[in-house]
Parts: C-alpha cells; sequence; structure tokens
C-alpha cells in the first residue's frame, strides 16, 4: 500500500517550517522531512542489533538465542553498538573543547589576530579550581597555564581528569568505588573503540561501565572545558534580547547564517559584519549591510553573546535555504547535513566550509585559521556580498519571536542573589517550600520522525502548568524560543502559580534559555551548586530534577544522557531507542534497556528511559520530582498553597479597600 505523506502541519509545529515545506513541495525539492517519510528505518538496526564490526558479517539477530558469526550475544552486540555512538558523541564534544582550549592558548599568546580575553574574572576564578596563582599575574599568563592544563586534559594517560573536582565529594567517591574516574578525555574513546574491536570486551555491563567512564571525559571534560573557555574568550552570558526565526532573514540585506557548533569563527564574523569596510563593501553591491543569523548551536553561542538572531534549530538548516534569500551558509563542525549543497544548488546559497575536519562535495572550502581569524571572516563575508546580485525568487516566512537568552550558571547566582551574596539559596528555598515542584532540563535535538518542535514544547508548557522550572539548551531551546517562551513574562498566565511567583518577583522567564550543548556542562555545574548550597541532599541524586531530549536525534545526546545519569540524573529521551530490542519476537532483547535504566540506577541513581509516549514522559517526570521531593522529606506538592504575592497580586490589591484587601488574602473579612 502506498505511504500517506504528512502535510506540512504534520512535519512540523512551526508556521514558518510549514510555509517553507510548501514551498519545497512547489519546487520539487526533497528536505529531510521528506526523506524521512520516505525511508522506512531497518528494524534490526533501530533495535541495535545489527553487528558490522568485522568482516564475518553483519551479523542481524533476529531470533531467540541467536548469536553472531562470532558468537557475539544480542547484549553483547547492543552494548558495544551503544558504546560506539556514546564514545562518537563524547568525542565530538571534547573535540571541541580541545579546540577551544588551544585557542585559549593562542590568544594567550598574542598568534591569534582579532580575539581577546573577554571575562577575565571567570578566567581567574576557574584557574583558582585549579591552584593556577593569579595574585601579581596578568591575565595573559593566567590564560596560557589554564589552556595548557586544559590541552593536557586531552591526553592525560593516568590519573584523573582535573575538571572532575567541581564534581560533589559524594559523587566523586561513587565514581572511584564505581571505576569510572576518567583518566584523559582521549584515552576513554580511544579503549571504547578497542574494547569493542572484535574479540576484545564482551561482558555488556563491562562495556557499558566503560560507557560511562568515556560520558564522563565528556561532560565533566571536554564539554566543560568547551564552555569554560567560550566564556572567557567571548563573555559568559548574561540576558539579552534576541529573536528567533526564519522571519530574522532580511530582504534588504545580504543574509549570511552561520551554523555548527564552534564560536570561534562565527564569533569573528560577528565582528567582520560591523567592520565599515564590510558595510560599504554590502553597499556597493546594492544591499543595506550584512544580516547575521544562527542555526543549530553555532546560533545558540552567538545569540546568547551577541544578541545575533536564531534563524532556527536543527531542522531549519534546509529551510532556512528554500527561502532563496540567503547568499552564505557557513557550517563548521557536527549536526551540518550533506544534503545543504544539493539544495542551494537550486537556489543562489553558497555553502562554504571552513574547518578543516568538515569538508562537503560541492562546497566551497575557506579554512578556519585562529592566526588569522579576522581576515578570513571578512573574506567570507566577501563572497556572500558578491552573491547578493545572484539572489531571485525569495520567500521569508514573516515569523519570528522574541527571546531573552543567556541564563549562565553564573547568571543564575548573580539573579538570585544579588552581586555581594550571589546565590543559589533562593532557588533551593523555593524548591523547598514547594513554590518550584522541581527543575526539568528539556534540551536535545529535531528529529525529523516526530513533528518539529511539537515535543519539546507540550512537555515544556505542561512542565510549567506544574510548577516545574524549566531549563533548555541546544535545538530544544531554539523550539522554546519559537513559540515565545524564552519572553519575559510572556505566557506567565499559563504557569503555574508558585513558579509565576518566583517568575515575577525575579524577573525572569519560566524557562531559561542555558546555551547550546556543549553547555549542559552548565547544567552539571548548577546542579553541583544546588547540592552546595544545602537543604536538598547531599548528591545531584537527590535533587528533584529530571532531564529530557524529548526529539534527540545525536550521538552528542547520548552521550549527554550517559554522562547526566552518572552523575545521577533521570534522563527521559523520546522517540525510539538505539536499544530496544524486539519485545515482539525476542524475549531477551531487552536486557541492555533494562541495564541503563534500573541497572545503572541501582549503580548511580540516575537512570535511561525511552518513552515513546509524550504524556508518559510528563508523568514520569512529575513522579521523580514528587519521590525525590518525598525522599528528602520536604512538603508535598500543592499549587493552593500559593499564588497570594507577585506581581499579579500586587496589582489586585493596588486598588481595593482594606477589607477587600483582607477578603482577597485570607478568603474570610477579618476586622
Ligand atoms: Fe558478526 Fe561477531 Fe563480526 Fe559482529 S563481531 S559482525 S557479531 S562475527
Ligand atoms: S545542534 S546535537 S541537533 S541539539 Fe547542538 Fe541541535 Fe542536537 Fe545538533
Amino acid at each position: 500500500m502506498p505511504k500517506i505523506r504528512p502535510t506540512p502541519e504534520e512535519f512540523s509545529a512551526d508556521p514558518a517550517a510549514q510555509e517553507m515545506l510548501i514551498r519545497a513541495d512547489e519546487l520539487g525539492i526533497s528536505t529531510a522531512f521528506t526523506r524521512a517519510a520516505n525511508m522506512t528505518p531497518c528494524n534490526i538496526g533501530s533495535a541495535g542489533l545489527c553487528c558490522k564490526i568485522c568482516g564475518m558479517g553483519p551479523c542481524r539477530l533476529t531470533k531467540d538465542g541467536q548469536t553472531g558469526v562470532c558468537g557475539a550475544t544480542m547484549d553483547t552486540i547492543q552494548a558495544r553498538n551503544l558504546i560506539r555512538a556514546i564514545s562518537a558523541g563524547a568525542a565530538a564534544h571534547s573535540d571541541h573543547g580541545r579546540d577551544m582550549a588551544f585557542i585559549l592558548k593562542a590568544v594567550a599568546n598574542h598568534e591569534a589576530e582579532g580575539y581577546s580575553l573577554r571575562d577575565i574574572a571567570k578566567l581567574r576564578l576557574v584557574a583558582q579550581e585549579y591552584d593556577i596563582p593569579v595574585e601579581g599575574r596578568s591575565p595573559d599568563e593566567i590564560a596560557n597555564d589554564l589552556a595548557d592544563l586544559y590541552i593536557a586534559q586531552f591526553g592525560q594517560q593516568t590519573g584523573v581528569i582535573a575538571p572532575l573536582k567541581r564534581a560533589p565529594e559524594k559523587r566523586k567517591a561513587l565514581w572511584k568505588e564505581q571505576g569510572v574516574l576518567p583518566r584523559g578525555i582521549d584515552r576513554e574513546v580511544v579503549e571504547a573503540l578497542h574494547r569493542t574491536h572484535i574479540g576484545d570486551d564482551q561482558d555488556p555491563e563491562h562495556i557499558l561501565n566503560h560507557a560511562v567512564r568515556t560520558a564522563l571525559g565528556d561532560g565533566w571534560g571536554g564539554s566543560l572545558i568547551a564552555t569554560d573557555v567560550s566564556d572567557i574568550l567571548f563573555g559568559t552570558p548574561a540576558p539579552l534580547l534576541g529573536q528567533a526565526n526564519l522571519g530574522v532573514l532580511k530582504e534588504n540585506m545580504v543574509n549570511v547564517v552561520v551554523h555548527g557548533h564552534e564560536p570561534t569563527l562565527s564569533e569573528m564574523i560577528v565582528a567582520a559584519s560591523y567592520d565599515p569596510e564590510i558595510i560599504a563593501y554590502a553597499q556597493a553591491a546594492g544591499a543595506e549591510g550584512v544580516n547575521l543569523s544562527g542555526i543549530c548551536c553555532t546560533a545558540n553561542e552567538i545569540l546568547m553573546r551577541q544578541g545575533i538572531p536564531a534563524a532556527g534549530n536543527f531542522l531549519h538548516q534546509e529551510l532556512a535555504i528554500l527561502t532563496g534569500a540567503v547568499e552564505a551558509m557557513v557550517v563548521d563542525v557536527q549536526c551540518i547535513m550533506q544534503a545543504l549543497v544539493g539544495l542551494a544548488q537550486n537556489f543562489h546559497t553558497k555553502i562554504i566550509t571552513t574547518s578543516p575536519k568538515v569538508k562537503i562535495k560541492g562546497a566551497t572550502h575557506i579554512q578556519f585559521d585562529e592566526h588569522h581569524a579576522l581576515t578570513i571572516a571578512k573574506e567570507i563575508l566577501k563572497v556572500a556580498i558578491d552573491n547578493f546580485k545572484n539572489r531571485q525568487c525569495t520567500q521569508i516566512p514573516q515569523v519570528k519571536e522574541d527571546l531573552v537568552p543567556g541564563f549562565s550558571h553564573e547568571y543564575l547566582n548573580y539573579m538570585l542573589g544579588g552581586s555581594y551574596r550571589a546565590s543559589f539559596r533562593p532557588l533551593n528555598d523555593a524548591i523547598m517550600s514547594g513554590r518550584i515542584r522541581g527543575v526539568a532540563a528539556v534540551v536535545g535535538c529535531n528529529n525529523p520522525r516526530s513533528k518539529q518542535d511539537y515535543l519539546h514544547t507540550y512537555i515544556t508548557q505542561e512542565l510549567l502548568k506544574q510548577d516545574v522550572l524549566v531549563v533548555e539548551t541546544g535545538c530544544g531551546a531554539i523550539a522554546s524560543a519559537k513559540l515565545g517562551l524564552l519572553l519575559g513574562e510572556a505566557g506567565l498566565d499559563k504557569v503555574g502559580p508558585g513558579l509565576r511567583e518566583i517568575c515575577q518577583t525575579i524577573g525572569i522567564p519560566p524557562v531559561l534559555h542555558m546555551g547550546s550543548c556543549v553547555d549542559n556542562s552548565r547544567i552539571l555545574t548548577v546542579l553541583t551548586q544546588m547540592v552546595e548550597e544545602g537543604g536538598l541532599g547531599d548528591d545531584i541524586d537527590q535533587i528533584p530534577a529530571v532531564g529530557l531530549a524529548p526529539e534527540w536525534m545525536s550521538e552528542k545526546a547520548l552521550s549527554i544522557a550517559t554522562y547526566c545519569v552518572a552523575s545521577g540524573v533521570y534522563v527521559i529521551f523520546g522517540g525510539s531507542s538505539p536499544v530496544s530490542g524486539m519485545p515482539d519476537r525476542v524475549a531477551d532483547s531487552d536486557l541492555i534497556a533494562k541495564y541503563i535504566s534500573a541497572g545503572w540506577e541501582e549503580l548511580f541513581g540516575g537512570k535511561l528511559e525511552f518513552i515513546p509516549d509524550i504524556d508518559e514522559m510528563v508523568r514520569q517526570t512529575l513522579a521523580h520530582i514528587d519521590r525525590k521531593r518525598a525522599e528528602l522529606g520536604l512538603p508535598a506538592y500543592d499549587p493552593s498553597h500559593f499564588g497570594r504575592s507577585g506581581d499579579d497580586r500586587m496589582l489586585q490589591l493596588e486598588n481595593l479597600s482594606l477589607a477587600e484587601k483582607r477578603q482577597l488574602i485570607y478568603g474570610t473579612v477579618k476586622n
């Protein structure tokens, strides 16, 4: 029977995406949405039951008791597939961190054109964490030592990676007991590959123990280094006004979209776009100037630091080109679809690859070199400007939303406690009193196998109604931004009464944008500080908190999930599980799914579950938060206790008589 193609409304919850999907259809152009609809996933591969790590296979296991040619069992094959995916994700994040550390070294030694150390306070603070002397030393000297220390973490062979010291004491003791302390970031990735070569580690639990070690090297190592160095070089984010969605593209300007993950080149492109020489060059080409925007996590990086608008998240990369208004899409690393080049040939858009690690056939390659970054950034912008004359028919959806991004760990501290008593105390108190029921991180990718943005935004809104404070990173944050959930008090009427009071009192949106996908490391440090603040137990697994990635698709997401679970967090993924097994036909094919859930919970207090049903994801999140509240001896969540303070209440009270005020506050008239 022929497949029924989903409608644009079924493909995406975003009206801008829907408009572009109609345009794609009219032009006869395929997108990831239509390709996903036409491509049925292999059920053996998606269950994690296909092994192709040696030439005796590929072995596809579909029956009870079946093994591969070498005798490998279902659970061994699933564990090997899973650790390889986690390791690839950890490698991607960590290699990003390595590049950042090398740029810090170059900046400290005045070898990097255009860069400077923007957050000296954070540089000093981070250096002190590692006992690097700061008093009487120049920022360059401190940065040089910090860069050396960070670079050394990747190739370290023995001991424990230094950034791990920032985890709670009890957690570190647990990791030691479980034998999962990462020795060196690269070493764990290499060992994961070695262990999964034919004829090596064949005990699934032993394999997955190493998956934890590898992922911890990412979360508490490579990712944390990437975040630290980005803040030091480009500034620690603080709230500012931004915009999101395809409506940020401009008809009268040269549109340059930066896409990928690393802020190094994109920050320099931002600087170059303000250069009078570039503005004059654009004007000479008939445009009013250069309009920059971002896609994916490069978008998050420059959005939260520079207020550069986000054209969209992962599934918007093709849709931006479909507007016909993009002169150049400049890509660095990760989440870049090969389809961009073929798609761009239907328009005038130039796809410009810039990383020495990433080339795409048919794309223009202008290699980034931090020693000449500003010069290269200008060269790229001139290529885009020269292309403006080739623009033809355009269609830019007039859809965009304002947002307030930039809630770094440091800003949360300041926001909650002020300059002189920066602290997480008010947040912990609000959770302890039940005004905030708990915290959820709703993060991660888009995936064309689910309706774009729908799962993210549905779950976020349901949790807000239940007084759960939501923090977001990556493409999930952009999904909420496009829906207007990241803007000041907008939508506060749909937020539970206790959380609404907190948002009004502190002056924050109910959803806090915390950055890109490497910035999930910020969530780890926030959770650690919540533990250290007191009142919510003495380890991360005791905090009423849940992590969700409803539309996950990348291997990096699996690494993030694993380091969060090992740090004590309950993580829920939507969509399909890479170790789902084939429960209808094969009795024992879900041993690994059970191990990473109940098994890891026993070992680490956190667990990873794949829950396809959206309402069940919300139910399990709330049940976990309530269970953790009960275990801490906190009052059961009861929203009827709250909502009597905050701005709304004050405005209501303003024009009332004393008797009426009492009536409103106490429910009875007291004299
Ligand atoms: Fe098959 Fe074993 Fe080779 Fe995997 S390692 S492909 S299960 S023979
Ligand atoms: S970009 S990893 S699709 S969040 Fe970080 Fe988005 Fe996922 Fe890529």
